[in-house]
């Protein structure tokens, strides 16, 4: 997977990149980045990328001609979808991707997706905004990390990465797969717990201990249903169930652990 970020503060992705996880998939060759400074892309002798909206508004928008450049220059190709231009074949490109906080957002199954194609092109707007046109004919999709809003897309663009990064084969290892994180299996992970199997007068679960391996499964499974019940119920929605987990819900609907703890 190869993905290139076009961003006025490329030296914000310095530290995140260089460590731990995505550190490790450009070690092991499953990830590279190319992060793009868009000034360079700037129009004139001061590489001006931003101007004042028409009709006359608060703040500053990134005008198109930097973005669209930096893109065709990233990509080698024409990609801007303009009247007069021979149509984009947008399938023959990789997803060129705004972080905006107007995007659909950002869940485990568009980082699936997303990690499917080899390639990707991740553009952080700044500012108050962007031109449009930047949306409308070069963006082939927009995406936000949630209902909350950053100063830029550079986050959001490193949210990405590290959510895409940790699925690729061989970067998180044997051990433990990104199979087994909440919400890849659609439900909250359960609660987890190392040594000492005492702590200040706190215990680790019995059944944690026992080696019963199907009596630990089938616990993990229940507390990940109850946690999920409590916390995030919206997701037993679209999640899908046997007749082993209804059975399970079951039970804790009659403990009557459901309330609470969050
Ligand atoms: Cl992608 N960008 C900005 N500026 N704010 C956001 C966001 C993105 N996602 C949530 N908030």
């Amino acid at each position: 997977m190869h993905i290139d970020i076009v961003t006025l503060f490329p030296d914000m992705f310095v530290g995140p990149f260089q460590e731990s996880i995505i550190h490790k998939a450009q070690e092991i060759g499953a990830l590279s980045i190319a992060v793009h400074d868009l000034r360079v892309f700037g129009i004139g002798r001061h590489r001006q990328v931003d101007d004042v909206p028409y009709g006359g508004a608060a703040g500053m928008l990134l005008r198109p001609e930097p973005i669209v450049a930096a893109v065709e220059s990233i990509l080698d190709r024409p990609v801007f979808r303009g009247a007069e231009e021979p149509p984009v074949d947008v399938d023959a490109l990789p997803p060129i991707i705004l972080l905006t906080p107007q995007g659909r957002p950002l869940t485990q199954r568009v980082v699936s997706e997303l990690a499917d194609h080899p390639r990707l092109v991740l553009i952080c707007g700044r500012y108050e905004g962007i031109d449009e046109r930047v949306r409308q004919y070069l963006a082939t999709d927009e995406i936000s990390i949630g209902d909350y809003v950053l100063s830029g897309g550079e986050l959001a663009a490193m949210v990405v990465v590290d959510a895409v990064a940790r699925t690729l084969p061989g970067v998180l290892g044997y051990e433990r797969g990104a199979e087994e994180d909440s919400f890849a299996s659609g439900l909250l992970e359960g609660p987890q717990y190392t040594r000492p199997p005492q702590f200040r007068g706190r215990a680790v679960p019995d059944v944690l201990l026992s080696g019963h391996h199907a009596r630990i499964a089938r616990w993990r499974r229940k507390e990940s249903l109850r946690r999920t019940l409590q916390r995030r119920p919206d997701l037993l929605e679209t999640v899908e169930l046997n007749d082993e987990d209804r059975a399970l819900i079951e039970e804790i609907l009659r403990e009557g652990k459901h309330k609470g703890t969050h």
